[in-house]
């Protein structure tokens, strides 16, 4: 089932319909002992009438980030096209290994992404920083872990990224990474017990005056490290009273001739969860 945060509350959404969730707060819902639960009987104890509202209701709301006092980390090179991808682009300031060695060592890369100000919601737009000439959109499963470490739902990512600003010089990897719209999330958060299955699809698409520029597809049989591992790690010694997104990684990378540009529209979709849409801006 899917929770959606919108300018006029929150809903869930099962089979087509869609519910209004008296709690709130995120913060809140996702630290409850049982968020699927909780949602679940929301969906059952509606009668099918005035309870329900209607999908052109949801439909007219604004669909927000699905955050509010998360942090957003992610997790690097997790993926054989990203270790490969960064190899090659770092290879000049001498950063070619280590890419390599974290992709098959014990203890994954982690990094800070974003804060919820910086974060993007549906329909928005992500940015591209003024001083880079090289900037790539990172589609990336982003999982939601409650406040005991516990992977409860699911979102889209997008993990935006200066390629040109990450190559020169690996520590330079927080300003590659964190600025302003630099992450985007949504469109809803897939709430569900089960793992979603290797077999999902991640698809990215970025259209350019009404042209297809650039697809691509992968899957998470793709993904080299186990999502539980990559929460277990985050949380070592690590608290998080809101609980936490954790992007994945990315599988995607565009060729190297490949960057974004200003009015670019970005479309990620993850099957179960839905599609990621946000155009691309620069400046204020
Ligand atoms: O190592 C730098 C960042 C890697 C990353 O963001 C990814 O693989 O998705
Ligand atoms: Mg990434």
């Amino acid at each position: 089932m899917k929770l959606y945060r919108t300018n006029v509350g929150c809903f869930v959404e099962d089979n087509g319909h869609s519910y209004p969730v008296p709690l709130t707060s995120l913060d809140k819902l996702f630290n409850l002992d049982d968020l699927h639960g909780y949602l679940m009987s929301i969906v059952e104890k509606s009668d099918g009438t005035d309870l329900v509202v209607s999908e052109v209701d949801l439909s007219s709301a604004q669909i927000l980030p699905p955050i509010e006092n998360q942090e957003v980390w992610a997790a690097g090179v997790t993926y054989y096209r990203s270790r490969s991808a960064r190899m090659e682009e770092s290879k000049s300031a001498g950063g070619g290994d280590f890419y390599d060695r974290v992709y098959s060592a014990e203890r994954p890369e982690l990094f800070f992404k974003a804060t919820a100000s910086r974060v993007a919601g549906p329909g928005s737009s992500v940015r591209i920083r003024a001083d880079s000439k090289w900037n790539v959109p990172e589609p990336e499963l982003t999982l939601l872990a409650n406040n005991r470490g516990q992977i409860i739902g699911y979102t889209v990512g997008n993990d935006m990224s200066s390629r040109d600003i990450e190559g020169e010089n690996p520590l330079y990897l927080p300003q590659a990474k964190v600025y302003d719209r630099s992450c985007a999330l949504g469109p809803c958060v897939l709430v569900t017990p089960q793992p979603l299955p290797t077999t999902t699809p991640i698809r990215l698409e970025i259209v350019r005056g009404g042209v297809v520029a650039f697809a691509a597809e992968t899957t998470l049989a793709e993904l080299k490290r186990a999502p539980e591992t990559l929460v277990e790690y985050l949380f070592r010694d690590n608290s998080f009273p809101f609980g936490t997104f954790l992007m994945t990684g990315t599988g995607i990378i565009p060729p190297d001739s490949f960057t974004l540009k200003v009015a670019d529209s970005i479309r990620i979709t993850i099957d179960p969860i839905g599609t990621l849409e946000n155009d691309v801006m620069q400046g204020r």
